[in-house]
């Protein structure tokens, strides 16, 4: 299995790297470029982890301090479903998911994926907040996250991919990760189960505290994804996937 190792967290002292981007709302300069006078300009250390039609970007986005503020925030702030909302229907059958779901955004959005439809609840601050830093890093603008809660390493989430037809293909899908670290593993739509028909070595990526992975296109067309259980973890962890949810397919 092809493994990516992480960076180390940025010391406490140092400012959290953020790179500051051009939005489309900003004036002369393109969107995406980078704005060097700026004063809070700080290069994120990104790591490219690329396959055969896989494409992600890695960083480390917040340090450890802001980090574990805003995992306590979120804490605080996050009201996950429950009951029928949180099921999944999958091969038309029911499961209870194992692990808390909750779905934010944009008023009256909503987002449907294994046989569900989740409604978006208004952001909270917090969600807001690292939202906008998302997208003061990467020039990408989001209007819905999925918020995942997982106790421990019991809890987990099987191999799917995020192609629903509603998501905006050209915006990545950004992946804050707070908490315990765990293993995001890939495996390519070929090489799945007892139907594979090619050897394509699977990819590990281990999500730090902190960090923002970018999955762009085609990543979700070729690969799907899991977090797998990992008996040994005994601390909790939230993830965050930032998503655009185009509006036209909404009307
Ligand atoms: O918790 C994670 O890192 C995985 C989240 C995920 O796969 C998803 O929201 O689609």
């Amino acid at each position: 299995m092809e493994s990516f190792l992480n960076r180390p967290s940025c010391d406490n002292n140092s400012r959290c790297p953020q790179k500051r981007v051009k939005l489309q709302s900003d004036e002369g300069m393109k969107p995406g470029e980078v704005d060097e006078e700026d004063e809070f300009s700080h290069p994120v250390p990104w790591q490219k982890i690329e396959s055969e039609g896989l494409d992600c970007d890695y960083a480390l986005l917040l340090c450890k301090d802001e980090a574990d503020k805003m995992f306590k925030q979120l804490e605080e702030e996050v009201v996950y479903s429950t009951g029928e909302d949180a099921t999944v229907q999958v091969f038309g059958k029911v499961h209870s998911i194992p692990r808390k779901q909750a779905a934010y955004g944009d008023a009256g959005l909503t987002y449907t994926y294994s046989g569900v439809t989740r409604l978006a609840c208004t952001w909270t601050p917090t969600l807001e907040y690292i939202r906008d830093v998302v997208t003061n890093t990467t020039g990408q603008t989001f209007n819905f996250v999925l918020v995942n809660r997982y106790k421990d390493g019991q809890d987990h989430m099987g191999e799917h991919r995020d192609d629903e037809k509603e998501l905006d293909p050209f915006c990545p899908i950004a992946s804050v990760s707070l908490g315990a670290a765990r293993d995001l593993i890939f495996r390519h739509r070929d090489a799945r189960g007892k139907r594979a028909h090619r050897q394509i070595k699977p990819v590990k990526l281990e999500l730090a505290h902190g960090s923002l992975l970018l999955m762009n296109s085609p990543t979700n067309t070729f690969w799907y994804h899991s977090l797998p259980v990992r008996k040994k973890i005994s601390l909790p962890r939230i993830n965050l996937t930032f998503r655009r949810i185009l509006l036209e397919r909404k009307k």
